[in-house]
């Protein structure tokens, strides 16, 4: 009876809410149609607005725009490291031998690059004090000795030859020094005794992997182990790909060789055992003892090395339509920022910056501005780890810190019409290593681009509104071997700034043999290798002046008794708390997006009493990654950077990056130990600098072959104005539309559309113009800087891996 009596409920609910179609609350909703028209408000409508069609005949040539002060970020010019490098080969007793000839014992320039002005020095310059002088600073190998070591020297100031002088380098050091040991000074060396004792297994080679050893390539861990005091070197077999695409990292072959590299006398060199199928053999003949007795297992080979599938050119069935050129964006209206090239500078809305480039980490913007206010002293990538895992030493020994390779080095031209619009602004980068100066042509872009969807919109019965979502991006991409990393700089019409990173290229896999707990099987032989991206920024944020203050706004579940309620209500609230000192200032952001993480200046309230801050949150790829090992076994304390999401400290000139490039020679005796700047400052009204990482934890599946594809190897962080400013700026934009509704007979028609003066193009269009040409490729520019003649440079395309 009483399932019979529920039934006929619900069908009685089922027909009434059919006959009810949900409607909304508001009663002038649910009027929506109106018989008496109410007043449309376009009191803002200003007679100057000229909402004609675009010309497009007579688009406006792009806008320039003289830089407010001297660049004193700029890199240095050709001229300067050129006077650099030949500085340093006057001074006899650092016993410097032309890069170009320099063997493993020879001491050599490595790098040349700006020493950028302290921020103190660079505030006062701003504030209209003296310009700070250029420095310079080198790295130098030291060879010549049985225990060879880099160390950063400071030259300058430059443009004063009778005042430069020249010095070891520590200012920025946590060490104390920058000096630090190179482990594999004789690279070449080690190479040679790597191939002749895989030589003496070539049987087995060919038997297991169908050719003897010198038909693959032996590389493997990064950095160098110690072991016991001892010097120790991972190599495994790599498949050499016989096409043009290199993939080798997608080509382990599964056979590995342990050494003792210890010392600069290869006699004091050994071998250490082969490791196959997870069996370690610790003696050559153990290996071919086990050989000869099949006791080898022959596992699946992983043989790519001359198939398609390593390379990246289009395969499969054609999609349907997909030959037909796809949607694409132009700029009709000509080029809307204004930018100072000699200078690197720009102007986009009311953002305005500076920017480098540096060897070690890339583009770096710099005295970022908002409606003519700083908001940013500095904004650059300070390093980039990529920690791996893996049932195999080598792939377990993986902890690429890539700066020491460099972004600079790496950043090559971008591809116009994929990397950036064809319409893009592109500029020249510059890097000096080797006593080389390079020029990668056109390899930063700076375009607008539209969003997707609207920055605003809103409709009712009178009217439908929407704003353009038109954001400025710099980007450049640099290929650190297999991989490519686009780095990203947004500004938005509603005031943010966000900074991305996607990952392209090859992954670096692992053979498949044991490896399950380490990664997918992705292919015969192959195995996905995890780990973990997790790449360092510096936001040296400056909020209405340097005294600044991190606030914590948290939504708090909250019983409160109200005196308009008889009983306690269960609701939430919001808690104010801030970030006192360095001991807290390690930061994590919290679980279900519960906690504003704010900065500001305390003293700089709005007319409401709330503080003037900006908001730094994820902004793409989930939350904020950081290292699951914490406590790595190959790259230590020169890692410490990556150990949480965000951290705050007191700016101090001497903690100027998070990492330094060399500390990969000797990781658990970082130049930069990060951890160290953590050291109980308070960070009430102090100079803030925060230090957020993103990145992925990767655990590659098919999907990544042949390449790793940006779309979900993206992740972003965006700071944007909170109490800021009074409202939305971007309802300054001119490109927006309204229209407005005729109420008066009652139907939605459009009586008129308004558009703010924002213009709209029509007319033709000459897409042929937007093509890019993609035989304007030139190469790079290189110039010899010892010997130094700037009338004869000369050149040498790079090689990328
Ligand atoms: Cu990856």
């Amino acid at each position: 009876m009483r399932a019979t009596a529920a039934l006929a409920l619900g069908a009685a609910l089922a027909a009434s809410s059919a006959l009810a179609a949900p409607s909304p609350k508001y009663q002038y909703m649910k009027n929506r149609f109106v018989s008496q028209p109410l007043a449309n408000f376009k009191a803002d409508k200003a007679p100057h607005w000229n909402t004609s069609s675009y010309n497009l005949t007579q688009v406006p040539e792009a806008p320039t725009v003289k830089v407010p002060h001297r660049n004193i970020w700029a890199g240095l010019t050709n001229a300067e490291a050129a006077y650099v490098v030949a500085f340093l080969h006057n001074q006899t007793e650092l016993n410097l031998t032309a890069a170009a000839d320099a063997g493993a014992w020879d001491n050599l320039i490595s790098t040349v690059d700006l020493l950028a002005p302290n921020k103190t020095d660079a505030l006062t310059f701003m504030a209209g004090g003296p310009e700070p002088p250029r420095y310079a600073y080198a790295t130098i190998m030291f060879n010549t000795v049985e225990e060879p070591y880099l160390e950063d020297y400071i030259i300058g100031p430059l443009g004063s030859p009778n005042e430069t002088t020249y010095g070891p380098y520590s200012f920025t050091t946590t060490k104390g020094t920058s000096r630090v040991r190179n482990f594999d000074a004789d690279e070449d060396r080690t190479y040679e005794f790597f191939s002749a004792t895989a030589a003496t297994c070539d049987d087995i080679f060919e038997d297991l992997i169908g050719a003897p050893s010198g038909e693959y390539d032996l590389w493997g861990i990064d950095p160098l182990w110690h072991e016991e005091g001892r010097v120790i070197s991972w190599v495994g077999a790599w498949g050499r790909p016989t096409s043009v695409f290199d993939g080798q990292t997608l080509l382990p072959q599964g056979i590995y060789m342990k050494f003792d590299i210890t010392g600069r006398d290869p006699a004091g060199w050994k071998f250490l055992g082969w490791l196959h199928n997870a069996v370690y053999y610790p003696t050559t003949d153990d290996f071919r003892t086990a050989y000869s007795k099949g006791l080898l297992e022959k596992t699946t080979r992983n043989d790519g090395m001359n198939s398609t599938w390593i390379g990246t050119d289009r395969r499969g069935p054609e999609l349907p339509y997909d030959t037909r050129p796809p949607p694409m964006q132009i700029a009709p209206g000509g080029q809307r920022f204004a930018i100072d090239e000699e200078n690197s500078y720009v102007e986009w809305m009311d953002f305005s910056f500076y920017w480098s480039f540096r060897r070690d980490t890339g583009i770096r913007l710099w005295d970022i501005k908002y409606k003519g206010k700083k908001i940013m002293h500095e904004l650059g990538l300070d390093e980039a780890l990529a920690h791996y895992a893996g049932n195999d030493p080598v792939q377990s020994g993986t902890s690429y810190l890539d700066t020491y390779y460099g972004f600079g080095p790496y950043a090559f031209e971008l591809i116009s019409g994929y990397d950036c619009p064809s319409y893009a602004k592109f500029v020249n980068s510059t890097f000096h290593s080797n006593e080389i100066s390079t020029t990668h042509r056109r390899s930063i872009c700076f375009y607008e681009h539209d969003a997707g969807f609207p920055m605003q919109r809103h409709t009712n019965g009178q009217y439908a509104a929407a704003r353009k979502n038109t954001v400025f991006t710099v980007k450049s991409v640099s290929t650190v071997g297999n991989y490519d990393y686009s780095f990203l700089y947004s500004f938005h019409l509603d005031g943010s700034l966000s900074v991305e990173v996607m990952a392209s290229g090859y992954i670096q896999s692992a053979y498949y043999a044991a490896n399950g707990e380490y990664g997918y099987h992705i292919k015969d032989g192959l195995s996905g290798s995890m780990h973990d991206h997790v790449l360092n920024w510096k936001m040296d944020m400056d909020v209405l002046g340097t005294s600044n203050t991190v606030g914590f706004h948290t939504v708090s579940p909250a019983t409160v008794k109200y005196d308009w309620s008889p009983v306690p209500r269960n609701t939430m609230h919001l808690v104010r708390s801030e970030l006192e000192n360095e001991n807290n200032a390690t930061l994590h952001w919290a679980e279900n997006g519960k906690t504003m993480v704010l900065i500001y200046n305390k003293d700089e309230k709005n007319k409401f009493g709330e503080e003037r801050a900006w908001r730094i949150m994820p902004h793409v790829g989930g939350a904020g990654m950081y290292s699951t090992i914490q406590n790595s076994s190959n790259a230590g304390p020169a890692m410490n950077f990556a150990k949480a999401p965000l951290f705050v400290t007191k700016h101090k000139d001497s903690e100027a990056h998070s990492a330094h490039p060399n500390s990969a020679y000797d990781p658990f005796n970082p130049i930069i130990d990060f951890s160290k700047y953590l050291d109980g400052e308070d960070l009430v009204q102090e100079d803030l600098v925060l230090w957020f990482n993103l990145g992925m934890h990767h655990v590659p599946h098919t999907g990544d072959l042949g390449n790793t594809v940006h779309q979900t190897a993206h992740a972003g962080i965006i700071v944007s104005p909170h109490n800021y400013l009074e409202e939305d700026p971007s309802s300054q934009s001119s490109q927006m539309v309204r229209l407005v509704y005729n109420t008066s007979t009652g139907d939605s028609f459009v009586e008129e559309v308004l558009q703010f003066g924002g213009q709209t193009a029509t007319g033709l269009y000459n897409l042929t113009a937007a093509k890019p040409d993609y035989y304007a490729y030139e190469g790079d520019v290189n110039t010899r800087k010892f010997p130094y003649d700037p009338t004869d440079p000369y050149d040498e395309t790079a090689a990328i891996v």
